[in-house]
């Protein structure tokens, strides 16, 4: 018969619960609509990430930016990430489609934007959440409604019903 364990302290497992969370996806730069299908990819692929729903891509002219029009798109993910955790796996997602930064609103290979973490409220130096202007955009309140209608209202809509817009 084998002694019984002396040592034996218990483990504690803490299981987070899932947060509903919602990430804006644009590029202009190389093949853009390619890099959003590779970053919904790379998105479901993140440990503690999962992909729920991903709206269409839509072709969108500039907004205070300039170069091509954009390839936009929205994600509805359900994660145990804390949100500066999936804001940093978010920028690695824009790093490895190699992401460059050269001023403000430059056109880009991939930008990944954290729209709506649950239902907090964050304002940090690094972190802004609900992502401040994206009630302001059609380019994320036309692919939000798709996915998520309740969360846009008509109203909102018709704010952004002269921005150009297209499901590609
Ligand atoms: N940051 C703070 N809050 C957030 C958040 N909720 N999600 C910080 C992501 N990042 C957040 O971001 C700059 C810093 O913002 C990060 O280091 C992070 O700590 P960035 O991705 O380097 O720069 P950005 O995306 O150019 O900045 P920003 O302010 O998010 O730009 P906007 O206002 O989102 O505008 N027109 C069309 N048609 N389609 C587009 O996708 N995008 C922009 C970018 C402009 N015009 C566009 C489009
Ligand atoms: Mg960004």
């Amino acid at each position: 018969m084998r002694a019984a364990p002396t040592d034996v302290r218990p483990v504690r497992v803490v299981v987070r619960p899932e947060i509903t969370a919602f990430v804006a996806l644009g590029a202009n730069l190389g093949d853009a609509a390619q890099a959003l299908r590779d970053a919904f990819a790379a998105l479901a692929g993140v440990p503690g990430v999962r992909l729920v729903k991903a709206s269409s891509l839509y072709r969108t002219a500039p907004i205070e930016s300039n170069g091509p029009d954009y390839i936009n798109a929205v994600a509805e993910i359900a994660t145990t990430l804390t949100a500066p955790e999936l804001l940093m796996a978010l920028q690695a997602i824009e790093h490895g489609a190699g992401r460059e930064r050269p001023y403000r609103n430059a056109p880009r290979t991939l930008d990944l934007d954290l729209l709506l973490y649950g239902n907090a409220s964050i304002d940090s130096a690094t972190l802004t959440v609900p992502h401040p202007r994206m009630w302001e955009r059609a380019f994320v309140l036309v692919p939000l409604h798709e996915i998520a209608p309740g969360l846009v209202t008509t109203d909102m809509r018709k704010a952004v019903s002269e921005q150009a817009i297209q499901r590609v």
